[in-house]
Formats: structure tokens, sequence, C-alpha cells
């Protein structure tokens, strides 16, 4: 990076979005922290743009209120506007549907005569209901328009932070970070918290309300904020509480050993059970509002259960146990596969591995653990089908792991607005047309085979929610390409309203960070940024490992191709790609199986050659070079025109941004520019050894008698 910019970028809450706000008469009611921050809020607006802020009531001889925020079980003297705010019954029909955790922060906002009005029972409400009134801009207070219900989809959207507290000799601060070292961690303590803030807000914004602050991956050093560092963690608390973000923690399942100094972390041992009580009850009288662990076992040479003979259920109830009567969760990762495969064994698919070990668990865990499932069976790779797992645990709540974090889509580096991918997998039916979404799955809603589908958050098990990897780190523009931020972004807005498309969600966030009084985002600033990013993570496909095999990526870092890089290693991740052709046998009728664990209609679906898409075709079967596609080309054919395809994408997204020198501030143009030219070489590099790889191993020339080295 050569173009530091000189202060941290306000990324989508640049001071001028408030000024809509700023400049009217505000009126905050109600009581409690968020009460506070709200106002708080209000009022550097209003000192930014001229408006009033007023807390309780409105002062007598002024004229009344026209923004009002209000806690609907206040008192409300002086603010008699509110009179008109609709009775519950009244609320769009989404409202009522759940229960607890997501009705605490869903808000009214209305507008009734001259007064724009966001009501809630709970202070969360209010602080969602402003950020609300932020994307809303003008059109807030223009016209009138009937109350409208906002609730999120899920109850718990959180970010995790792979940030290490002391710097990982292998991995560095942040593992699989590309914004520079930890938001939190700094020369192994806790940092200052002033950028803590500016990032809780900026996740308020969008609507997440959890986090943890370091890795799942539990070293020595982190091990100790569970015990004795507790005081740092709870410095962090304060402060993301102010913004409605509960705090977990990464826990190490060794831990009742390494820091209890216990003989064993057997879950059925008593010792342990009341090692892990007495540690929780610390944990909660120094952070009340703590939300949980969050836990990775038997995973990646982490300790688990398997060490004692037991369970991941029985691993998971232990610490589920301690946390209960405190009101946290468990978040147990599903993530548990064999990374010490022989490659000559072809019987083992790492695909099948978090199914074959979770399924017969299902039922068997308490109600506050949550199983942390990834999308997909592999490992966030730019194509995967949605994880079998999902689908398979109806007694269990289950939440949907997405990589924010670029590791396999271009590391920050490559421009991939990764909302269209996010968006597919939730908007995924794993049992088929008409029955719910993975979105739905995540926020409690469940088939239930008696009644047919059963409400959000009222179902036999609750939902799990939404997690993503974070991509921030403590680089100037938070997240290392300046156009990254739109993920952070979307994560949370999908999070809390998996419905919404991946293109408003982009423009909610052109509209905010490039906004521009008085008119707004230019709109060839805005044009341009769409047709950058909208087919981005489609475009990243094209030019990378080809039709769903994934991980043709350099071993260790993951980023640049290596076809054969982790082709004969313990790792699970292969292609078999010989003369003849190229794919993984995944059916049930000459390969791993691994399709008999989805529901119909898809385990019919990817079983067969003629069904399966396009795009997954090398995930679930191994076909030769001439096999023809449902597009018409060949096997081969297609990995040469898309690769050729992808790198001239790249070249006209770099193009473009030339185009808008103009409207954009220098340093950021200058940065995003460097990315795009690092694009433009990567992908190149991707197209040449991907093209000459498969050439090479074929013979196949391409029809079009492009070069192929
Ligand atoms: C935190 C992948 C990554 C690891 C990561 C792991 C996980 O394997 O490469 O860095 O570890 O996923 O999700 O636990």
């Amino acid at each position: 990076v050569t173009t530091p910019p000189p202060e941290i970028h306000p990324a989508w809450l640049p001071p001028q979005v408030f000024r809509h706000i700023g400049s009217r008469r505000c009126l905050v009611h109600g009581a409690g922290t968020l009460v506070e921050t709200v106002f708080e809020e209000v009022a550097a607006a209003c000192a930014d743009h001229g408006g009033s802020a007023w807390r309780g009531r409105s002062p007598a001889r002024q004229p009344p209120a026209d923004l009002v925020f209000a806690l609907r079980e206040a008192d409300r003297p002086g603010c008699a506007r509110l009179r008109h705010e609709p009775a519950p019954a009244a609320l769009s029909t989404a409202d009522g549907a759940g229960a607890g955790a997501v009705e605490d922060e869903s808000f009214t906002v209305s507008r009734d005569g001259a007064v724009t009005t966001v009501l809630a029972e709970h202070p969360a409400g209010l602080l969602h209901g402003l950020f609300h009134v932020v994307r809303l801009g003008e059109s807030a207070f223009a016209g009138a328009w009937p109350a409208t219900r906002q609730r999120p989809a899920a109850g718990r959207r959180m970010l995790d932070h792979w940030d290490n507290v002391a710097v990982d000799p292998v991995m560095g601060q942040v593992e699989r970070g590309y914004a520079g070292g930890s938001l939190f961690w700094r020369d192994g303590a806790a940092r200052d918290l002033g950028r803590v803030r500016a990032y809780a807000r900026l996740l308020a914004a969008c609507g997440v309300n959890a986090m943890t602050v370091n890795n799942v991956n539990v070293h020595r050093t982190e091990a100790h904020l569970l015990t004795d560092r507790l005081d740092e963690v709870a410095a962090i608390a304060a402060v993301l509480r102010r913004y409605g973000i509960r705090l977990h923690l990464s826990v190490s399942f060794a831990a009742p050993v390494t820091l209890g100094g216990l003989a064993t972390a057997d879950p059925a041992d008593p010792r342990v059970r009341a090692w892990w009580a007495a540690t929780t009850a610390r944990v909660y009288q120094t952070i009340p509002d703590f939300g949980g662990y969050v836990v990775k076992a038997d995973s990646e040479g982490q300790p688990g259960p398997f060490g004692y003979g037991r369970s991941h259920a029985e691993g998971a109830n232990a610490l589920a146990e301690a946390l209960e009567h405190h009101g946290g969760v468990v978040h147990w990762r599903a993530f548990v596969y064999n990374h010490r495969q022989d490659w000559r064994d072809r019987s083992t698919d790492r695909a099948r591995a978090a199914f074959d070990h979770f399924a017969p668990l299902d039922g068997e865990f308490r109600e506050n653990v949550i199983l942390q499932v990834k999308y997909g069976p592999i490992d966030f790779q730019v194509r995967e089908p949605v994880s079998p797992v999902i689908a398979a645990m109806p007694g269990t709540r289950v939440a949907v792991e997405l990589q924010v974090t670029q590791e396999y889509t271009g590391q920050q580096r490559h421009l991939c607005y990764l909302a269209p991918l996010w968006s597919e997998v939730l908007q995924f039916r794993p049992w088929g047309p008409g029955a719910s979404t993975v979105a739905e799955v995540a926020a409690g809603r469940r088939p239930d085979p008696g009644a047919g589908e059963v409400a959000a958050g009222a179902g036999p098990v609750g939902g799990g929610g939404l997690v993503g990897v974070s991509n921030a780190g403590d680089d100037p523009y938070w997240t290392g390409h300046p156009l990254a931020q739109a993920n952070l972004y979307a994560f949370g807005r999908l999070a809390w309203a998996p419905e919404l498309t991946p293109g408003s969600v982009l423009d909610e966030w052109i509209g905010l960070t490039f906004d521009r009084p008085p008119g707004g985002v230019p709109a060839r600033l805005r044009d341009t940024l769409h047709a950058m990013m909208d087919g981005s993570w489609r475009t990243y496909e094209r030019y990378t490992a080809p039709l769903g095999v994934g991980f043709m990526v350099r071993p260790g870092h993951h980023y640049g191709p290596d076809v054969d890089g982790y082709e004969y290693t313990p790792w699970g991740t292969y292609h078999f790609a010989d003369r003849d052709g190229v794919g993984v046998d995944r059916t049930s009728a000459t390969g791993t199986g691994f399709t008999a664990q989805y529901p119909p209609p898809w385990c019919e679906v990817y079983e067969a050659l003629d069904r399966c898409p396009d795009e997954l075709l090398l995930f679930f079967h191994h076909v030769g070079y001439g096999h023809t596609l449902g597009n018409g080309s060949t096997v081969i054919q297609h990995i040469y025109d898309t690769h050729f395809a992808g790198v001239e994408e790249v070249v006209r997204m770099r193009g473009l941004w030339a185009g808008v020198a103009d409207l954009v501030e220098p340093r950021l143009h200058a940065r995003v520019g460097e990315r795009l030219d690092e694009q433009v070489r990567g992908a190149g590099e991707w197209r040449d050894q991907i093209n000459a790889y498969f050439h090479r191993k074929s013979g196949v020339p391409d029809a079009r008698g492009r070069r192929i080295f």
C-alpha cells in the first residue's frame, strides 16, 4: 500500500449523512444506555447541522419537534404528536411473529403531518430506528407515509474476529486478516478504545449486535482473556454495549487444564464442570451482559471432546450448562474434519465430515447451544453447495457462518462484492421449492412435519442467527480495499433483512459512503460503482477455480493460483484432474455418497449429471473435458472462455474506475486504483495458469485460438 490516507475513513457514516436529522428539531424520549446513545448521536448531528436536540420533552415556547424517538412505554409529556402512533394491532403483519431478542430490537417508523416518529418497546429498537432514519435521508421527512414495523430476521447477527492478542508467528495478528492489525489488540494488550467505539458505531448502523474479539484458534496468550485478562475484555465490552453489541469470547476446550490446572478437560468430570461454572460466574460478575462462548473443537489441531472419548454434544453441553442461568450461549462450530487425510484414500470426503459428525447428534444439544455451520461443506470457497448440515438438524439451533474476510475471494486485493453469494445461500431452500430458506432456518423458522411451517422464533428450537468472519482491521479504510467496506455493511444488512437484494444493499452503501451534499451521490459515480461491483463475485469466480471444484489456491496463504497445490496434501481438498477429465465424484452411485446427505429434491438434483447445476458440476461429478454443459459449451471450452472473459471484466472494471477520478477523494481513488492494478495482474496469472494447466492435461486446443501458454 503506497497511499495511506491522513485519517480514519468514516466508511458509511460520514458526518454529512446526518444532515437530514441534524437540521431538525429532535426529541428523544425514554431512559437507558442506548437511549443515551441515540441522544448523543442526535445532539452531535444537530450541533453540526444547526438543528435542536431535546431530551425528554420539548421546551415551552418552541415549535414542536419534527423528529421524535420514543420508547412506547415511556410517559410522553410534551410529545403530543405521539398520539398518532399506530396501535400495536395496526402494525405490519411481520409484527408479533417472533419473541425475545428480535422484538427487543424492533421499531415502528411513521410520518404523520410534519412529524417523523420512531417508536420502540426497548432502547435497542430506538438505536436501530435512528440508523434507519439516517438511511432514509431526506425521504424520512417528505410527505406522509404509514407506519411500518421493522424487525430483524434473526436475533443474533454476529461478527467473529480471528484476532490474536500476540502476533502469531505463522498467521500474523489477524488470522486471514487483510486490513492491517487488530482493532482490539496491539503489542500484546488491549488498544486505545476510540477506534473500537467508531467500529461499534458502524456495526450498529448496519445491524450487527454481537461479536467475538479473539480468534477461534485460541493460542496460549489469548486463552487468558477468559480469566486473568478479563478486565481488558470488560473494557471493550463497555464500549460495545453503548452500541447494542454483546461481546462473546472464543475459548479453548482445554481451558480447565491450561488455565485451571486440572489434569483433564473431560466434560463428564464434575471438577471440569465446576471449573467452567466458577469461571463463567466470574465472567458474568465482570461483564453482566456477556454473550457466551465460541468454540472450535477437534478441528485443525484445536482440543475437543474426542480427546476424552466424548461426543460433541457432551462437550458443548458442559459449557452450555455453565452459561445457561446467566443467559449465555455456546456457539459450537461444526467445522470438524480430518485434516490429516491420506490423499490416496478415495473413501474419505471432507465435504461429508460435518454432517457425519453432527447430524447423528441432533436433539442432544442443550437449548443454549448454537451449532455454527459454515455455509458450504468445505471452506468458504467462491462456489460451494449449501451445507447439508443446515437441513439435517431440526432439533438443534443452527447459525450459518459466512466469511466476510476474503480469504478465498481475493484477500481484499481483488474487488469481490460478496452479497450476491450470501444472498444465494440465504435464499436457498434446503427442502426444495415452497419450503423454508436458509435465512429462515437461521432465524428459527423450521418445517414442522405435523403443522407445516412455523413462525420465526417460535419453532421447536430457536434460530442461531448469522455469523460473519470480519474483514476489518486497523487499516485507515478499515478493510484494506476501500470497496470491501461494502461487504462488511452488506453482512449486517442481510443478517437483519435477508430478503434485501444485493443490488439494493450496495445502493444503500454507495448512498451513504459517497454522499455529497446537497444532491447526494453523483449519478455517474453510483452507476460506475454498480457496474464494477454488482457482478464482481461472478467475475472472480470466472477467472479462478472452475465449475465449483474449488481450492486451486497456493497452500498456506491461499492467495493466487496453484492448481495442484493441495492435490497431494492431507487437507482433503482435491480436484482429481487427469488427461481425461476433472472433478470429484460425490454421487451415491459411484462416488463418496455425499449427495445422499441432502434431502429431496437436492439429493436427486445433485446426483444426476444432467440435473446438477453447471456451476457446481465439478463439486459433485468427475467428468470428461468434452462433457457438454447445460449452456451448450464443453467443460474445457467453458474453462477457457470464462478465464479469458473474467480477466477482460477486471480490465473493464479498472477502466471504469479511472473514469470517476474526478468524483472520488484522490487518496481513496488511488488506493482502489492500486488494488485494481493488482487484480488485473492476479486475474491474468489465474487465467494463464488455469488455462495452461488444463490445456496441457487435456491436449484440447481453444476453439477460438487464443493464446494459452
Ligand atoms: C481460524 C480455514 C482457515 C483457517 C481458519 C479455519 C476455521 O481453514 O484457513 O485460518 O482458522 O478455516 O474456520 O476455523
